[in-house]
């Protein structure tokens, strides 16, 4: 499956210019929350803006929320969110045209949440660098960067619920979504992911977490687009300890010889042993399932 991209942003840009033409407030409309630092607006309290917003000046979050309800537009801007959390209630577009400036996304320890869709364009950067670092976006993730982000992604966690899509604006370079290191993609969206790589061969994720069944949870154009996959548990049933659909003496053995370390492995899984749920396998658990077994109890704690 082959998704232009280039369609898209275009079709995307275009909005943009009609959502301006409906007023957009801009950074120096609130600039009593600001102060003045190095070229940077430094926020000093949590702000919501109940509008859209373009930010047309360097900030930084400085620890603070800024809430925007609407759209925000990033145009060759930075935003360093130095520890704070953005959340955009509409859609974020972020843009860049100088190639030797681009814009500058930086999560730095904080959070970004988008409710709508997140597109990243032309020269600009997201930067996520620290184990902290956490990006949300609950519709779709669009990114056709024209920078290389191998030293960019380098850690934190990118959750994606929407589609996935990669396009080079350029040709010339089709390797810009590179994460490496520690960075992890979590597709956890609730309904099936399409995820499109229009340069599979030379970009791809990094770590990649599936919540849903590689199978029916997602529609991938190529496979494999990551390094290291982790697909969720299989399902297990509790006190099924062999994991032949039934729940007997069997089972029981298996236990007692796994609690008094005859066996050091239980052939299902060990989460199918904690049967109160209380993380330790031990006599309450054995006591639990010999009661079931027994036809004395019909269900476990850790189930209730
Ligand atoms: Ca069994
Ligand atoms: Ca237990």
């Amino acid at each position: 499956m082959v998704v232009s991209i280039f369609i898209f942003s275009a079709f995307s840009l275009l909005n943009i210019t009609g959502v301006l033409a409906e007023g957009y407030l801009s950074v120096s409309d609130f600039e009593d929350y600001f102060s003045y630092e190095d070229g940077s607006y430094i926020l000093m309290d949590n702000i919501v803006v109940d509008s859209n917003l373009e930010v047309n000046q360097n900030i930084v979050l400085n620890g603070y929320n800024l809430t925007v309800e609407k759209n925000l537009i990033l145009n060759n801007q930075n935003i360093d969110l130095d520890s704070g959390t953005l959340t955009v209630n509409g859609d974020f577009y972020q843009s860049g045209y100088d190639s030797d400036n681009p814009s500058l996304l930086y999560i730095n320890e904080g959070n970004l949440i988008v409710e709508g869709s997140f597109e990243i364009i032309d020269y600009s950067i997201l930067s996520m660098n620290y184990i902290d670092d956490f990006v949300q976006v609950h519709d779709d993730f669009y990114f056709v960067s024209s920078v290389s982000h191998k030293d960019y992604l380098t850690d934190g966690t990118l959750e994606l619920k929407g589609d996935f899509y990669y396009d080079s604006f350029y040709l010339f370079d089709t390797s810009t979504f590179l994460p490496s290191d520690s960075h992890k993609v979590i597709l956890n969206g609730e309904d099936v992911q399409n995820i499109n790589f229009n340069y599979p061969d030379e970009s791809s994720f990094n770590i990649l977490e599936l919540t849903k069944p590689l199978e029916t949870g997602y529609v991938f154009s190529h496979t494999p687009v990551w390094n290291e996959l982790i697909e969720p548990n299989a399902s297990f049933t509790l006190g099924d300890l062999d994991g032949n659909g039934t729940i007997d003496s069997t089972d029981l053995a298996l236990l007692k010889r796994y609690i008094l370390n005859v066996i050091d492995e239980i052939p299902a899984g060990s989460e199918t042993a904690d049967l109160n749920g209380d993380g330790e396998i031990d006599s309450t658990d054995y006591t639990l399932l010999q009661r079931f077994v027994l036809d004395m109890i019909t269900e476990f704690p850790a189930n209730q």
